[in-house]
């Protein structure tokens, strides 16, 4: 395998990895105020589902040749990266919907192509993990269907998460294909199949209709069906906003990787025993 097609795998999947793990802390706030046992028990198993993907990518990414130490230290080090979306905060109930619907949604947009990637050990993760967005998607969807046909402060908070994230999740895609610096040899590698602005176009044109279902609006007044491209236009993303939250200043940053590095410290002695665990059952079956 080219060395630098390694290396690129190894930068996409493990900040991949790292974006499902990091991304639990948002939706994981939430568990103990969920409104009723139901809704906790599935906020549950969507987070777990979350740390599931991150050990298969985690996986994936070790049969390229480097450790799970690795790529968890490079986190911590920050120099590797997480999605820009993990580091705003989730301020009430309706925001574990719009981050079901809009920011699974956009996650499945980008990760079916995925499935098709020309790493196997990565387009096969992808499978799986789609099927378990799919389900998160729909049940984010249904928390803010509930909401939209509530009081009116229900409709209000619902429509103050749509307004919050809609951005935010439109910068998952990554940059202008135009500023994208690895698309065109992810592209060519068929790493990528379909380019940030291809994707995040896509995910447009299926939110302004489904919004609809909800009753609710997406906040860009320049969302506007064109006829000849048919595609919705839509406004312009605030890429201060963006490279700001990447660098490391987005409003959730600092308490994220604080909260991993706190968790990998306190797991040092899980991860002991597993070992020593693993070691004596060697040791036995040798024997
Ligand atoms: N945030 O040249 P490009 C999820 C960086 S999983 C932070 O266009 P590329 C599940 C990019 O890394 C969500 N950084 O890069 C869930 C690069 O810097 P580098 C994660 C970003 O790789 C749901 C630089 O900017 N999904 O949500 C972002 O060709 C709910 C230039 O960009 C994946 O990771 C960003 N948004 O395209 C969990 C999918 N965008 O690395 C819990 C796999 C760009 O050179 C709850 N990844 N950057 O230092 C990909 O498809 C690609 O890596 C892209 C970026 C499309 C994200």
């Amino acid at each position: 395998m080219p060395d630098a097609y390694r290396k690129t795998n190894i930068r996409q999947v493990s900040q991949h990895a790292h974006s499902e793990i990091v991304g639990m802390l948002p939706e994981g706030a939430w568990i103990s105020r969920a409104p009723s046992l139901k809704r906790k028990a599935i906020l549950i198993a969507k987070v777990q589902d979350e740390a599931g993907h991150g050990l298969y990518l985690y996986s994936a990414c070790e049969t390229l040749g480097i450790t799970r130490e690795e790529t968890i230290n490079d986190l911590h080090s920050g120099k590797a990266k997480y999605s820009s979306i993990f580091n705003y905060p989730t301020k009430t109930w309706a925001d574990i919907g719009a981050i079901g619907w809009l920011v699974d949604g956009a996650a499945i947009m980008n990760q079916v192509m995925l499935t098709r990637t020309s790493y196997g050990p990565y387009a096969r993760a992808m499978v799986r993990i789609c099927k378990e967005e799919s389900f998160h998607q729909r049940q984010g969807f249904e928390i803010l269907l509930v909401l939209s046909k509530g009081a009116d402060e229900q409709k209000a908070m619902c429509q103050d998460a749509i307004d919050r994230w809609w951005w935010p999740s439109l910068m998952m895609f990554g940059p202008h294909d135009s500023e994208s610096t690895n698309s065109e040899q992810s592209m060519k590698w068929k790493i990528k199949r379909k380019t940030n602005d291809e994707l995040r176009q896509n995910f447009v044109d299926m939110c302004a209709e489904q919004v609809k279902v909800l009753g609710m609006k997406l906040p860009d007044n320049k969302l506007k069906w064109n006829e000849e491209r048919m595609h919705y236009d839509f406004g312009e993303i605030n890429w201060d906003e963006f490279w700001n939250v990447v660098k490391g200043n987005g409003p959730c940053n600092k308490e994220r990787l604080d909260a991993r590095k706190k968790a990998w410290d306190e797991g040092e002695w899980v991860r002991e025993a597993a070992a020593a665990h693993t070691e004596k059952r060697k040791n036995r079956k040798a024997a």
